[in-house]
């Protein structure tokens, strides 16, 4: 999978994404990351590219002309082209799968106040939050769809990972999990998991699943 990101701050990409299964998965050639500055799209010698909002309000807005210059100089046929802003939809697992069979992302990473809206209109296919808080910018956003999205990707993660059961794909919270000592200041791991009864274990994790989901995310169930 090709990804490409357009932002005012390409630094912030160096570090999350050198390292660990996503750091792999460029190794092995499943993911082909460029980040671009947008500043290398601006037209004068200031490199402007936000300018004052039409009919006035705080803030600044990015200027169409350098996002649709590096979109249609990034972009293939098969592109798809998303912003990453609080107004988008709010993404999820279900996205990050329908995103993680496409060929090629270009994601354009929303600074300042925002997009100059014939960006929407005209030239972006979909539209991302990550949730409803405000950050600095849409780096972080970015790079949370990037990581989700490349972990789905085939051959990302080891075998014994894909094959492990995960919250959000079977629809429901993880169990309780322990490890070794049994007993660690007085706290005991739960009988029934060091009972080798395998049978009664997993009745035990649906259980607790349950019971967790319903206690804590109920919008789940
Ligand atoms: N999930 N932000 C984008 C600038 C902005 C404002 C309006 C487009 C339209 C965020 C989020 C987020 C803060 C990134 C505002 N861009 N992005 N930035 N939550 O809070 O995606």
């Amino acid at each position: 999978m090709k990804i490409d990101v357009l932002t005012l701050f390409p630094a912030m990409f160096a570090g999350p994404l050198d390292e660990s299964i996503i750091k792999r998965a460029r190794q092995a050639g499943l993911l082909d990351l460029s980040v671009h500055n947008l500043r290398d799209y601006a037209h004068n010698r200031h490199k402007t590219v936000d300018d004052r909002p039409f009919g006035g309000g705080p803030g600044m807005l990015l200027k169409p002309e350098p996002i649709f210059e590096a979109v249609e100089k990034l972009a293939r046929e098969r592109t798809r082209v998303i912003l990453l802003s609080p107004a988008g939809r709010t993404f999820n697992q279900a996205i990050a799968r329908e995103l993680a069979l496409q060929d090629d992302l270009l994601l354009v990473v929303g600074h300042y106040e925002g997009f100059d809206e014939r960006v929407r209109e005209h030239l972006a296919d979909d539209e991302l939050s990550i949730g409803d808080y405000v950050l600095t910018n849409g780096a972080l956003p970015a790079m949370v769809i990037i990581d989700a999205v490349t972990r789905l990707l085939p051959g990302a993660l080891g075998d014994e990972q894909s094959a492990c059961e995960e919250s959000f794909s079977h629809g429901l919270l993880e169990y309780p999990q322990y490890t070794r000592p049994a007993e660690f200041r007085q706290w005991k791991v739960p009988e029934v998991l060091l009972s080798g009864n395998h049978a009664e274990i997993a009745a035990w994790r649906a259980q607790q699943a349950k019971a967790r989901t319903w206690e804590r995310r109920p919008d789940l169930l």
